[in-house]
């Protein structure tokens, strides 16, 4: 029987692409690809695409490509995914969601401590040699801190339970209140205003893009933090780093950015920042545990079955 030929729009992990390797015919197309030649080459055949949680799947590149079934996202995110057109096209869309709440939420309680206890920068006291000249200066405690959380879903909620751990008083926006031990605030702006540290957890998209801008920041204010460990389409980084450099708020822990992999270089001149380079699922047993997902969805599809997690 011949394989399904599927497409990689982005580089994926030997522990992902190998065992698609081994079922499918895999082409791949990103970085220097010429798209063109590839579409005019194979685009008829392809069937399925898999790419990443950053990955854009364009309508331009799924013009092209008549025959695809389903797009598998290897990520929670499906940001790039046009989904009201895939509806349209009867593509199914798959994501890997749950499996990485847990580390996800982790990482942004590492971002909350490692901001308000200066982490980074003690680290790099110690390692520069400057102890013996003194003490690392005084940071801030968290407990009784408010944090407001931006986007209450799974992950969002993930943070609440760990920060609540640490004595934080937890709040949260998003497009709903929801039954939870936790006040709703209805207003980006307020929950910005209230908050010590404001949390960044809602989907990426067009709709939530540059959602925190300079308004939102200013409302956060002189004390205030910002955490992202959602997408960098939420936050207007160049607003974020006029914010730094004013000392319109006063810090940053930022786990995905903008322009990935590129960072503004004022967020990297600015030493009130903790920049990670997007590693929120980034532990071999998340990362083990979505591929799982990605191989299953597809073998669901081709099998004719339900898809396991279903974003349409
Ligand atoms: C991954 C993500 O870094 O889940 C998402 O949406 O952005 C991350 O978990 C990425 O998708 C892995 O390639």
């Amino acid at each position: 029987m011949t394989k399904p030929d599927i497409l990689f729009l982005a580089p994926l992990p030997e522990f992902l692409s190998a065992p698609l390797r081994a079922r499918y015919e895999c082409h791949e197309c990103f970085g220097d690809t010429d798209t063109s030649a590839l579409v005019a080459r194979i685009g008829q055949s392809i069937r399925g695409i898999v790419g990443s949680g950053g990955t854009n799947y364009g309508r331009e590149v799924l013009e092209r490509l008549p025959c695809v079934e389903i797009i598998s996202v290897f990520g929670a995110g499906y940001d790039g995914v046009p989904v009201g057109y895939c509806q349209g096209r009867g593509i199914r869309v798959t994501n890997t969601p749950d499996v990485l709440t847990d580390d996800v939420a982790d990482i942004a309680l590492a971002l909350v401590l490692m901001t308000s206890r200066k982490l980074a920068a003690a680290n790099r006291y110690l390692h520069d040699g400057k102890w013996p000249g003194g003490p690392f200066e005084l940071a801030s405690s968290l407990r009784g801190k408010a944090a407001g959380i931006l986007g209450l879903g799974r992950i969002g909620k993930g943070i609440a339970a760990r920060l609540g751990v640490l004595g934080m008083d937890i709040l949260y926006h998003g497009r709903k209140a929801q039954p939870v031990p936790f006040r709703f605030v209805d207003s980006l702006i307020d929950l910005a205003h209230e908050s010590d540290f404001l949390v960044v957890a809602c989907a990426g998209g067009a709709e939530t893009r540059h959602l925190v801008n300079a308004d939102v920041l200013a409302a956060l204010g002189r004390e205030g933090t910002l955490i992202n460990i959602a997408r960098g389409s939420i936050v207007d980084e160049a607003a974020l780093v006029l914010a730094l450099e004013a000392g319109t708020i006063n810090a940053a822990g930022l786990d995905v950015f903008e322009n990935e992999p590129h960072v503004s270089a004022g967020l990297l001149k600015c030493d009130r920042t903790v920049l990670l380079p997007h590693v929120g699922s980034a532990t071999r047993e998340t990362r083990g545990a979505m591929a799982d997902l990605v191989v299953r969805n597809l073998a669901a599809h081709f099998a004719g079955q339900p898809l396991l997690t279903p974003v349409v």
